[in-house]
């Protein structure tokens, strides 16, 4: 760096304070997080703090789960009231998983309640790097679906009225899926 860019005076930052732009790092309790599922199959998910394999501080989130064919499993963070997100074009997050090619749908909730959600679904598969490390996964407002059986399929997430996330998760082939993959650091950006 030049010695004229250091006396450059710092331009302040528009007031975005780092508690929120984060939704999550796992460094504290996870129990504002939920486990979903088809309650008609025998399916499970559990997720908890790893401390062993994480990208950023102390932990991560471990998300396990063991999918019955035809049904579906979601690890859930659903706010009481809606947030204004319109700050941010989207979000981020970090994955590490066991298996390359490990697919997981990363959800943000629209609506205006907990009772009435939308799902907004980023479908991706984990890259080599997510098995060999941690993969930084990108999530732009405007590449989010609504969920397939969530109205006309026109909808658009609305992040001026966000309501939460998701990891969701479904049986790629009709076999059950037992598997677990870990998520760090989730920043709005
Ligand atoms: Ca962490």
């Amino acid at each position: 760096m030049s010695t004229a860019a250091e006396a450059r005076p710092e331009v302040p930052k528009p007031s975005q304070t780092p508690a929120a732009r984060l939704i999550d790092d796992f460094e504290r309790a996870v129990d504002a997080w939920a486990a979903f599922r088809d309650e008609a199959k025998d399916t499970r998910l559990a997720f908890d703090r790893d401390p062993q394999i994480k990208h950023g501080g102390a932990a991560s989130l471990r998300v396990r789960y063991d999918l019955a064919p035809e049904s579906w499993a979601t690890c859930s963070l659903v706010y009481d009231q809606p947030r204004n997100w319109s700050g941010f074009q989207g979000l981020s997050l970090y994955l590490h998983a066991e298996k390359e090619g490990q697919p997981v749908t990363i959800v943000a909730y629209g609506g205006t309640s907990p009772d009435d959600l939308l799902l907004f679904e980023y479908r991706l598969k984990a890259g080599p790097s997510a098995v060999k490390g941690w993969q930084q996964i990108d999530v732009r407002w405007e590449q989010l679906k609504p969920a397939p059986w969530q109205g006309d399929g026109t909808g658009k997430f609305d992040p001026r009225s966000a309501m939460g996330v998701a990891f969701a998760f479904e049986p790629s082939e009709g076999d059950r899926n037992l598997d677990q993959l870990w998520i760090d650091d989730i920043p709005l950006r």
